[in-house]
């Protein structure tokens, strides 16, 4: 984190050059009635531009022009800058002062935090009815990081296969996941194996799986329908990006400006009120580009759908028996 006063001060350039490798405020002159601007470093999980940074995008440009004297956010890149499962150390040690990443990038330092895709009620309900201090407390003891605001929400997650099957039955396939997808996947008789998302394409082309783990929208972003024969259409769970602020950085700002982020915040997720009308646009578009549909027929559609949050609460109530029934009592009606 960089500060600088919003007047000159030639002799804070030292400050500032250490600033650029560690987060750090300047304090001015005792009585000096200057106001701070606090530069926030940033990374995305997801490649710039792309459908899972662009909520993210829009809240940085917002945050740039209405936080002048306050807080700018430098946006440093997607996964050329901070690989994908990286991201959470690099946010939870404050090498970056925030962070737009999904809680399956993380599990390894905080199991719970793939929970949050199983989440039914909105984010507005979650703000009001204790969800969010519960998560910020957690997130901020184990992670060291506020969870600031979710970038995406009102998404499902599908499966999308290059070999035809015509049930819920996936034994025999091999399938990319991470986190989001490794238990429902492994339930229904799959082997799995991890990548990042830049590596699917490559996995695909190479035909090292039959299928993978992937939201609706997003396919056309890395040229993965190319690449894509078939798409479940029984989809399932709710996308979860969110935006965490490194507690280094928290501890420092002042709370006119972490009221202003907490607003932009909320103001980020409003806007996944266009997904449900996006996502409808990118089966379209799947479509037109030649992806078929599976549909197992109406009673497999729904047992596969409740088989995965079966499964979902499952695995986060044995990954966190003290955490886990109580989210899902907070994030599920
Ligand atoms: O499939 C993934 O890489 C994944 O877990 C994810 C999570 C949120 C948004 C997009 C992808």
């Amino acid at each position: 984190m960089q500060t600088r006063p919003t007047r000159g001060g030639h002799a804070l350039i030292l400050l500032r050059i250490l600033a650029a490798s560690a987060c750090f405020v300047e304090i001015l002159g005792a009585g000096a009635a200057h106001a701070q601007e606090v530069t926030l470093r940033a990374v995305s999980s997801f490649a710039e531009g792309t459908t899972f940074s662009k909520n993210f995008e829009r809240f940085v440009q917002k945050v740039n022009a209405e936080g002048k004297g306050l807080v700018q956010i430098n946006y440093i890149g997607g996964p050329k800058a901070v690989p994908p499962f990286e991201v959470g150390n690099a946010v939870k040690s404050g090498v970056v002062d925030v962070a737009n990443v999904t809680g399956a990038f993380y599990t390894t330092l905080l199991p719970e935090a793939d929970a949050l895709k199983l989440n039914t009620i909105s984010a507005a309900e979650m703000r009001k009815n204790g969800a969010y201090d519960y998560i910020n407390k957690l997130w901020s003891e184990k992670m060291n990081v506020q969870y600031l605001a979710r970038s995406m929400d009102h998404m499902p997650f599908c499966l999308y296969l290059n070999k035809k099957i015509d049930k819920p039955d996936l034994t025999g396939l091999k399938l990319r996941i991470t986190p989001v997808y490794r238990d429902f996947f492994q339930a229904l008789g799959a082997t799995i194996v991890q990548t990042a998302p830049g590596e699917v394409y490559t996995a695909l082309d190479r035909g090292v799986v039959d299928g993978y783990g992937w939201p609706i929208s997003g396919i056309f972003d890395l040229g993965w329908h190319e690449k894509t024969k078939y798409r479940v259409s029984a989809c399932f769970y709710n996308v979860e990006v969110g935006v965490l602020v490194s507690n280094n950085a928290w501890n420092k700002l002042n709370d006119k400006q972490r009221e202003f982020l907490t607003r932009m915040g909320v103001w980020m997720e409003g806007l996944s009120a266009e997904m449900p009308a996006h996502n409808a646009g990118e089966a379209k578009r799947q479509a037109a580009a030649g992806i078929q549909v599976i549909d197992f027929g109406e009673q497999d559609r729904a047992s596969f759908v409740a088989r995965a949050y079966e499964v979902g609460w499952a695995s986060a109530v044995k990954q966190s028996p003290q955490h886990g029934p109580k989210l899902k009592s907070l994030i599920t009606r």
